[in-house]
């Protein structure tokens, strides 16, 4: 059998390009002893699949030039030779970026195909739910009534920081990238959205917290982090998932010009992985169902069409082509 796979051509410098991947056609055979067959039906696209293309050892290895690209991936089994997974089990794996998928079995998880579409285990019921979860409620320690502001906002990640953070009784603030995400960001619950390309970020954040903020949830980095540092109160707390502003930068920049703040205010800086959370993951899945069934916390996907669009996918997403989680459908 024939399946397409998708491989870095070649490390992007900046903003990544159509032409740093390359599709190729290779033959799948039947699983070998202990391993399944598994055939794709969506993957994820997430910002952090930039810091794979570069050659620099992180929390995950780079992804080799002309070796097929990874990353989250729900598939359907097609051939077993094991007793733990039958064929049509859906599972969760790492193995994304192509039409089919062999590995070990271990490495393939079932997931419960009546509780959830296969996407929700990308999103709001996968990685980037658990980072929001542990962000806000571990390392922020958000506490009822504090103010939170979080970037990124009509993310996936942060979509959800937001919501949860109104579960818990807090005033939330948002910033994403254009109108149409601020609307929606307001008919989710959010006391305060703006657009961080209608001005300074700083401004609008002091017009919508005038009081101050006491947790921020950064994705962003760069003019946020420093926008928030200047709103924080005495005792504030940021919780450091990511900087995407920063993830196609070919030169280190300078830090917040802001930074001494830290002392007089006492703010606690906490940069996270979400690996290192994953204790949390029965009272994660426990909680954002119930929020998901009863109406009070609002799923948005962004969905590309097809495998052969995957690229596409992922430089639509660090330029903010989506609204909540993208994936691309590959069957
Ligand atoms: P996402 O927010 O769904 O998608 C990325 C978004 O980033 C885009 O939609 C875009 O929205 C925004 N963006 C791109 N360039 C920007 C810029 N220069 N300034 C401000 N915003 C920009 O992605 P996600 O999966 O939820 O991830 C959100 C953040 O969490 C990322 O920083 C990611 O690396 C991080 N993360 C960390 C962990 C962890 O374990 N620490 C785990 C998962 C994710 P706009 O239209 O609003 O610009
Ligand atoms: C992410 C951004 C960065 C992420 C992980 C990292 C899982 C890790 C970076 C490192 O280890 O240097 O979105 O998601």
């Amino acid at each position: 059998m024939q399946s397409r796979e998708w491989r870095l051509a070649a490390r992007p410098v900046g903003e990544p390009k159509l032409t740093d991947f390359a599709l190729a056609n290779v033959d799948v055979g039947e699983p070998a002893a202990g391993q399944l067959l598994v055939r794709n039906l969506v993957m994820s696209v997430d910002p952090y699949m930039r810091g794979r293309m570069n050659d620099i050892k992180s929390y995950a290895p780079p992804w080799q030039i002309d070796a097929p690209c990874e990353g989250g991936a729900v598939g359907e089994v097609v051939s077993s030779t094991v007793d733990s997974h039958a064929v049509g089990d859906l599972v969760l794996h790492n193995y994304g970026w192509r039409d089919y998928a062999v590995g070990k079995a271990a490495e393939f998880q079932r997931v419960d195909r009546s509780a959830a579409q296969p996407s929700a285990y990308l999103g709001v019921l996968g990685m980037p739910g658990l980072t929001a979860y542990a962000g806000l409620y571990d390392v922020a320690a958000m506490r009822e009534g504090d103010t939170v502001f979080v970037s990124g906002a009509a993310g996936a990640v942060g979509s959800l920081v937001g919501q949860l953070a109104k579960l818990r009784g807090g005033t939330v603030i948002g910033s994403a990238g254009s109108a149409e995400k601020v609307s929606w960001l307001r008919e989710i619950g959010f006391d305060a959205a703006f657009s961080y390309r209608d001005g300074p970020v700083l401004e609008q954040l002091q017009q919508a917290a005038p009081d101050g903020i006491d947790v921020y949830f950064d994705n962003v980095g760069g003019e946020h982090l420093e926008a928030a540092i200047s709103a924080l109160k005495v005792h504030g707390r940021i919780a450091v998932c990511g900087m995407i502003s920063r993830y196609n930068d070919t030169e280190l920049q300078p830090g917040p010009s802001n930074i001494g703040m830290v002392v007089g205010k006492r703010l606690t800086i906490r940069g996270f992985l979400v690996w290192d959370h994953a204790a949390l993951m029965p009272d994660f899945v426990c909680d954002v169902s119930r929020g998901i069934q009863d109406g009070r916390i609002q799923v948005r996907e962004t969905v590309v069409e097809g495998l052969e669009n995957a690229p596409a996918a992922v430089l639509g997403l660090l330029r903010g082509d989506n609204v909540g989680k993208m994936v691309v459908r590959v069957a």
